[in-house]
């Protein structure tokens, strides 16, 4: 097939994102070659390649239109953004789909120590960070004036060097805050892998298979968080757990054999089912409860 006609989608090359995204692809039918250290994976069974990148050269990808689609953190696309319209320029890419993996926060630390009262203590303070923009606009958004240090990298370093007095960097568990003395006190964004597409209109040769690899990814997302739920009943109980029953619409109520009290009931759960969800459940009377994956759902 001609190159021009052929879907490009950039990937991060080697981080946090890059398992979870060729993986999200393979989901979707798309079969690649990879050799090593190459940066396009060609879809062998799909006129889709692959180019992996740096995640932050993602965004600028699908600005330049050298890309159709990237799959980037929300972080680096809203980073992105912001500073595409600093410098007086339209951003080319639109957020299609949240993805689910590569959740974080971008939140505002300070020393161990340092009193903070709420974010009035952030005025006149320095604060270290990679993302400028994101921090700029959330300041600006409280009229709150605090100097924006950049940094490349080790911002939560920055305190101890004597660089800034409070870093704004990403967390997940936490560790690496508490190894460094700093105190999470403020989230600025939560963030999580997403796709995001030019605005451009695709030509007609590809369109096809944009629509029909959205399609699949939107099924594959679908499918991750769903789950089988079946579990017994009292009758009298059954209006409270349906109601408890997350993202599901009309389950199915079956008799139980050699009782007139309890009802079985099975339902496809659109949401993730936490713990507490079942706790609740057993709380409102329900017993044998069991939670199944869904392999795939055509709706
Ligand atoms: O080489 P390239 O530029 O492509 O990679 P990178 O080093 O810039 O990015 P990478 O792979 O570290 O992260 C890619 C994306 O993953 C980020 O843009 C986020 O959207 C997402 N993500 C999710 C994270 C984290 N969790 C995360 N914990 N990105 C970075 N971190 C770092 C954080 O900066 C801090 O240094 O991990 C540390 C904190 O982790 P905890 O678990 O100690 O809190
Ligand atoms: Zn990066």
């Amino acid at each position: 097939m001609e190159q021009m006609h052929r879907l490009k989608l950039a990937v991060q090359k080697s981080g946090r994102l890059t398992d979870n995204s060729l993986d999200l692809l393979g989901r979707c039918g798309l079969k690649y070659s990879r050799a090593k250290d190459q940066l396009v994976c060609f879809g062998e069974n799909m006129p889709l390649d692959v180019l992996l990148v740096r995640d932050d050269d993602i965004p600028d990808l699908v600005q330049e239109d050298v890309c159709d689609l990237g799959i980037v953190g929300l972080n680096v696309v809203e980073e992105k953004r912001l500073a595409f319209l600093a410098r007086g320029v339209d951003p080319l890419f639109e957020q299609v789909m949240t993805l689910d993996y590569g959740r974080c926060r971008l939140s505002i630390a300070v020393p161990e120590g340092h009193s903070y009262e709420g974010t009035g203590s952030l005025e006149g303070m320095r604060i270290a960070t990679t993302y400028p923009n994101i921090v700029a606009a959330w300041l600006a958004a409280r009229g709150l004036r605090a100097e924006v240090v950049t940094l490349s990298g080790a911002v939560e370093i920055a305190p101890r060097l004597g660089r800034a007095d409070v870093i704004c960097d990403l967390v997940s568990t936490g560790s690496t805050l508490a190894a460094n003395h700093l105190t999470e006190v403020e989230t600025v964004m939560e963030s999580q892998a997403v796709l995001i597409r030019t605005p451009v209109p695709v030509a007609a040769e590809k369109l096809d298979w944009m629509n029909k690899l959205l399609k699949r990814m939107d099924g594959v997302q679908q499918v991750k968080e769903s789950k089988y739920i079946m579990l017994h009943a009292p009758r009298s109980a059954l209006p409270l757990i349906v109601d408890l029953l997350p993202g599901s619409e009309h389950p199915t109520i079956v008799p139980l054999e050699g009782t007139d009290e309890k009802v079985a009931v099975h339902a496809v759960c659109r949401e993730y089912v936490f713990w507490e969800t079942l706790e609740s459940l057993k709380a409102a009377g329900a017993s044998a409860i069991l939670v199944l994956p869904v392999e795939k759902m055509l709706a």
